[in-house]
């Protein structure tokens, strides 16, 4: 084996420019480069390497290459290395991404501290590494392609030194709290930026905030929603009285408790996220510029510069509703052409008098072209005579692989058109439903829902299990055989949560159970895709999460993170950080693959409210993911918040999973935009 100082040889043979010029055809174990014992042998063995091993030292991620350029359709972000450095015991784990287009080829990585190259052979079967030796200096890594290739070092890794990142939250005049964040690549530097709601304590006299930071910690800017964004009404039903310029939040502060109003991606493909916001009379930008119309009650969607905080364009919410009061709602993004990114909207009013009448809503689509947001297309819920139900939260995936995007929020499911697809039949209204791939051995995608019972409305059942691409049942939990009508039949009738996850390696294909009150009621238990029950057990049920480092789901809840033992059906604490809170609904501002390797980081606030803290998983992990960030439906999940739900990819993820399908995108920038 040659012994080398990458470090060295690096500098003396830089070689730009020519990859792929290389015509050694040298076996992979020849061209390996391993750590140097001195710095003599290196400049002794470098002529040799020069033959075997092309360094491109002026491109990180090599982007010239074919493989960033000969993608699918979907164009997405371009995402850097993400190394991160979390301390780990005495040493600290290392760990970085594959990128979308990079999955299949043959890449493999060598990981460096200062200049000293770590691993005895390039890493093929992860993206993470556990560093115990001696000394400090700067993490970085190297990609490695047909054992011949080597890109430039990758950005220095972000250091955890305690576990996490620590992002300072900018002084606010009261109390406030971050309801919601969401993660996109503001000014285009490859490394994601949080956008955060912060929300206030004193619910009649202080704005929302709209904020957005960088993973270093610095603050970049803030929009000040303004007078228009609480309301000021204490003696109505605010829970059901949207702000017009409310965002997220619950109950008097900020309308309906499941609205988001936000959200946060690069609409126009140039390589910056926007930020799409509903905006009222009074809301400032982050420039000092104030919206003034007519009347308070006028509400705007707002395009925001994510880099700056400007406002660069804004349009009406439609008039639909406008009887009603303002709307309330959720914002998501979906690929509904299979190409470019588009905002949805479902917007949501409940109808007078007393704003205890029916829920009106509406599905809107709409393009940014980098000046102007544009109707793309439009769904009445109203006009429709469907019995669709809107939900707590939407879901925007493309459940047929078609390549284009499906937008489903609880019971109904619309084309990427704006046409109903379906109903499922006997579902309404219900907390959380779950899209996915549960079951390898069917085709498209599967869906997981549960029913609420409420004010003397009764679930045709407790929970379903449906196809997501006809919206055909496949699996029901069953109610009590009689007819309810008693407040204690309400508590039996009523399911508030439900997940779906892999947490039983013993029967193929996901689990799902729901939170049934009683684990003696015959749909209690976890629950299996074939339709057997496979616990009489509930475990942990608010979020699955990708952590322990197999391909099964541990479950977070809070702010903790727990693991289901099938064979004894009690669960074992993985992850129990201090001084953090989650927010509402034991909901995490936001949880999802942001940096270093496939599984889930965690974003929580400390528990005096001034800072946001991130935390990623340190143990090992021998399977080798591209970025989840880089999964179509994974990706989407970022954009839409609601009352929060599990994040889920659109292949299968699970014991004995095959290896996933390369995923249908480009990165923006890499080729025309067609
Ligand atoms: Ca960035
Ligand atoms: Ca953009
Ligand atoms: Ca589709
Ligand atoms: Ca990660």
């Amino acid at each position: 084996m040659k012994r080398l100082s990458t470090g060295a040889f690096a500098a003396a043979l830089l070689i730009t420019g020519c990859a792929g010029g290389s015509s050694d055809d040298s076996g992979y174990s020849s061209a390996t480069d391993s750590p140097s014992s001195s710095a003599s042998q290196a400049s002794s063995q470098s002529s040799s390497v020069a033959s075997t091993l092309t360094y491109n030292d002026t491109d990180e991620t090599e982007t010239s290459q074919s493989i960033y350029k000969n993608a699918g359709s979907r164009i997405v972000e371009h995402l850097d290395r993400g190394l991160i450095a979390v301390k780990s015991g005495g040493g600290w784990f290392l760990s970085w991404r594959l990128l979308g287009p990079e999955y299949g080829s043959n890449i493999a990585f060598n990981v460096y501290k200062g200049d000293k190259l770590l691993n005895s052979s390039p890493i093929t079967d992860s993206t993470n590494y556990q560093d115990d030796s001696d000394g400090d200096g700067t993490y970085t890594v190297r990609a490695v392609f047909d054992g011949k290739r080597v890109l430039a070092k990758s950005k220095a890794a972000l250091k955890l030194a305690n576990g996490y990142l620590e992002i300072p939250l900018k002084a606010a005049s009261s109390d406030y709290y971050v309801q919601h964040a969401w993660a996109a690549d503001l000014d285009g530097d490859g490394q994601f930026e949080f956008v955060v709601s912060r929300l206030p304590g004193d619910k009649t006299s202080n704005p929302c905030y709209l904020e957005a930071y960088k993973l270093d910690g610095s603050f970049l800017w803030r929009v000040d929603m303004g007078v228009n964004s609480y309301t000021r009404d204490t003696t109505g039903i605010g829970a059901n009285d949207a702000a017009p310029a409310a965002i997220s939040g619950f109950g008097n502060i900020a309308g309906y408790r499941n609205d988001d109003m936000v959200t946060v991606y690069d609409l126009d493909s140039d390589g910056k996220a926007e930020v799409l916001v509903r905006t009222a009379t009074g809301t400032t930008f982050a420039d000092g510029k104030v919206i003034t119309s007519a009347s308070s009650q006028d509400q705007f969607i707002s395009v925001i510069q994510g880099s700056t905080g400007k406002e660069i364009t804004r349009t009406a919410v439609p008039s639909d509703f406008l009887a009603h009061g303002p709307v309330g709602g959720q914002f998501g993004v979906g690929y509904f052409d299979g190409v470019h990114p588009s905002l949805v909207t479902q917007l949501v009013v409940r109808g007078v008098p007393a704003k205890k009448g029916i829920f009106h809503f509406m599905v809107v689509a709409w393009d940014f072209d980098g000046k102007t947001l544009s109707q793309k297309w439009k769904w009445l819920a109203d006009a429709s005579g469907t019995t669709a139900e809107r939900s707590h939260q939407i879901r925007v995936v493309d459940v047929d692989g078609d390549g284009k995007d499906e937008f489903a929020a609880g019971n109904y499911l619309l084309n990427s058109d704006g046409t109903l697809r379906y109903v499922i039949d006997g579902a309404g209204h219900g907390d959380r439903f779950h899209i996915g791939k549960f079951d390898p051995s069917r085709t498209g995608l599967q869906g997981f829902g549960i029913q609420q019972s409420e004010l003397n409305v009764w679930s045709k059942f407790p929970w379903y299990y449906y196809d997501a691409v006809t919206g055909t049942r496949l699996t029901t939990g069953k109610h009590l055989d009689y007819t309810p009508s008693t407040a204690a039949d309400e508590a039996l009738w009523d399911v508030g949560r439900g997940t779906a996850a892999d947490i039983d390696p013993r029967h193929p294909g996901y689990e799902f159970w729901g939170a049934l009150s009683d684990l003696t009621l015959p749909a209690a238990g976890v629950w299996n895709v074939d339709g057997t029950k496979v616990s009489t057990k509930v475990p942990s049920v608010n979020f699955r999460i990708w952590w322990d480092g197999d391909v099964g789901a541990e479950l977070l809840d809070g702010t903790v993170i727990d693991k289901w033992n099938p064979d004894t059906e009690t669960t074992t604490r993985l992850f129990e950080p201090a001084g953090v809170v989650s927010s509402w609904r034991s909901a995490p501002p936001f949880y999802g693959d942001v940096l270093g390797d496939w599984r889930e980081e965690v974003l929580l606030e400390t528990t005096d409210h001034t800072a946001l803290r991130l935390f990623s998983t340190t143990i090992p992990s021998n399977r080798r993911f591209y970025t989840l960030a880089h999964n179509p439906e994974y990706r989407l999940g970022f954009t839409v918040r609601g009352y929060l739900q599990s994040l889920l990819v659109d292949y299968y993820l699970g014991y004995d999973m095959a290896d996933p399908p390369k995923p249908a995108i480009r990165v923006v920038g890499q080729a025309a935009a067609s």
